[in-house]
């Protein structure tokens, strides 16, 4: 989960620097070599007259791919799959139209705390001061609107309208994604791309970002305070959540799982970065909406350490999580705070698991209870022949093609309940955006993230509002020749929204998305679709996808009801209803 390239790992000591040629010693060059040299090699762009020599400089260096999208903000959300599993990712757009078109998905980044470097091409250094109104922009002559909008999503912005500070500004603003994890905004002027410039003509040399440190003398507190709280409880509970991505915790989570024996559970947003197939895994707790028995056994546990956690109204189920403040310890990336005592700052997460797995008895009375008492959750109903397809069998045989070769990609939506129940193999990915919840992400991101890792194959599951949103780069997926199998799950409508509060508003109108997928198709690229009604259409479009057409990009188009709808949905969806009246 927390992956090496354009990490503090990869960072090298000082070399000799390169003397570059005179005619890449230029802006654009610089920038393109920045991005290789932290982990990018695809850079999701759309363009305009502001960035096109920008993207003729990111083109001509080696070892950098530029992927043209149909919008902005596909290109965006697809920078932010891509830096799921390359640990950053970048995008090109234009001036304000381009700018204020991807700022959805860089504020989805943002909540997800994924470095993301955003580059617009802006306007010519000569026109900074004057009162010019240029195109793309509201018709004023104010240069400032694009950023101020970038300023309340983006950890760092730099404008670039000087060569001679360029380089610092460029190094500044890629150095703080990675640093803050969090998106960045690069506006470069248009003229200045390809200008050489003195301070370009040496190879940069690779960051040295200093890592972080833990305090030692609250660490030491820190880790003997959660010891004794721990050591004195009869059945303590590990929760993983979302920040162990952020933290680079992962692993030191394990650790601590596999020291001290205790049950491991997940919450939702952290699906994906505890392994699943842990002897001690419990499930998914999410309030009443967990997978079997996995409140029951945190819920009453005496003790439970969350790392990571965030208690949204939406991971909270409407806040009405059964937790108690004296009974948990709460690990954020940075701080502790153990019971109701004060808490423990400068403490970084990733050191305090390790120190604690040291220092915890061996009990695994929470996980042995819950061995006892679980019961696995019921097998749907066997379908009649040809019966309408249910959503519960669909996910049934999503199941069984998961692997380690295979990542999922939920959208928001009831694919969120869906994809939360199953049961991941080791090494299986799985992205979804859970804080933000942007329907169309899961279009731009499957892209992303299938560029990033092209040796899994993605199965995204879709719901069919949110595909309409973004549904166009499913032409870059097959420019790029991926063979992603997409899941549309078509209920007619905004099934989540239903279940929340209906209304005549989240009912959709219905296109034929195979039809629509075949359009854009087109004839170019490998690309196969499939209607499914009854279950036997279903196993055998699966067994056509992952047999005959494995090399392909396979788009299943599943019909079903529109109230069919899994039982967390209609839990969650009361409780979170009560939550906004
Ligand atoms: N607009 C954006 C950009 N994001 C949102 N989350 C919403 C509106 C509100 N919203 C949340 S889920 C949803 C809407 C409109 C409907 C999703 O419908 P669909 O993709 O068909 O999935 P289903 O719930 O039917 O499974």
């Amino acid at each position: 989960c927390c992956p090496a390239n354009g990490t503090l790992s990869t960072i090298q000591g000082s070399v000799s620097p390169t003397i570059i040629n005179s005619s890449e010693a230029t802006l654009g060059r610089h920038l393109a070599r920045r991005l290789v040299q932290v982990g990018i090699s695809d850079v999701f762009s759309v363009p305009g007259d502001f960035n096109l020599t920008l993207l003729d400089h990111l083109i001509a260096e080696p070892g950098l791919n530029l992927i043209g999208c149909c919008n902005e903000l596909n290109a965006g959300y697809a920078a932010d799959g891509y830096a799921r599993s390359r640990g950053v990712g970048a995008c090109v757009v234009t001036f304000t139209v381009g700018g204020l078109s991807v700022l959805n998905a860089i504020a989805g980044a943002y909540s997800e705390n994924l470095p993301l470097i955003c580059i617009v091409g802006g306007p010519n250094s000569n026109d900074y001061g004057t009162n010019r109104i240029l195109h793309h922009t509201i018709g004023l002559p104010d240069f400032s609107q694009e950023l101020r909008c970038f300023q309340t999503v983006t950890c760092y912005q730099a404008v670039v309208n000087n060569l001679e500070d360029a380089h610092e500004m460029i190094d500044t603003a890629i150095s703080t994604a990675l640093k803050e994890s969090k998106p960045v905004y690069i506006s470069i002027s248009c003229n200045l791309p390809a200008i050489p410039h003195p301070t370009f003509a040496r190879e940069p040399v690779p960051f040295s970002l200093s890592p972080k440190l833990s305090n030692k003398i609250g660490l030491e507190a820190a880790v003997e305070a959660a010891a004794e709280f721990l050591n004195k409880a009869v059945k303590p509970v590990l929760v993983g959540g979302p920040k162990l991505r952020v933290a680079k915790a992962c692993e030191a989570f394990v650790e601590l799982a596999d020291a001290s024996g205790y049950a491991v559970a997940v919450m939702p947003s952290g699906k994906g970065l505890v392994p699943e197939h842990h002897p001690h895994f419990i499930g998914t707790y999410w309030g009443a909406v967990s997978t079997a028995f996995c409140a029951e056994i945190v819920e009453s546990a005496d003790a439970y350490l969350f790392a990571g956690p965030i208690y949204n109204d939406y991971s909270s189920v409407g806040y009405s999580l059964l937790l108690k403040k004296e009974k948990a310890i709460i690990v954020q990336p940075d701080r502790v705070v153990i019971g109701n005592g004060p808490a423990f700052g400068c403490v970084l997460m990733k050191d305090f698991l390790r120190e604690l797995a040291k220092r915890l008895k061996h009990n695994n009375t929470a996980y042995e209870n819950y061995h006892r008492i679980f019961v696995p959750e019921g097998q749907p109903l066997k379908a009649a022949p040809k019966e309408p397809l249910r959503v519960n069998v669909l996910f049934q045989h999503i199941q069984k093609m998961l692997s380690s070769d295979s990542a999922v990609i939920a959208e928001t939506g009831d694919s969120w309940f869906n994809c939360q129940k199953l049961k991941l193999p080791a090494g299986c990915g799985y992205e979804f955006q859970m804080q933000y919840g942007s329907i169309g992400w899961s279009v731009g991101a499957t892209l992303g993230y299938a560029r990033a890792v092209p040796e899994k194959r993605v199965i995204a599951c879709i719901g069919d509002g949110s595909f309409q949103v973004t549904a166009q780069d499913v032409s870059t997926m097959l420019r790029c020749g991926q063979k992603t199998v997409i899941f549309l799950i078509n209920n007619g409508g905004y099934t989540i929204e239903v279940e929340i509060h209906d209304g005549p508003y989240n009912v959709i109108k219905n296109w034929n998305y195979t039809a629509l997928v075949d359009a854009i198709h087109n004839g170019e690229g490998k690309c196969w679709t499939a209607k499914v009604f009854c279950e036997e259409e279903l196993i055998e479009a699966i067994e056509t996808a992952t047999g005959a057409k494995k090399d392909c990009l396979c788009f299943i188009e599943v019909i079903v009801h529109k109230d069919d709808t899994s039982k967390e949905l209609l839990e969650w969806g009361s409780r979170v209803s009560a939550a906004n009246s």
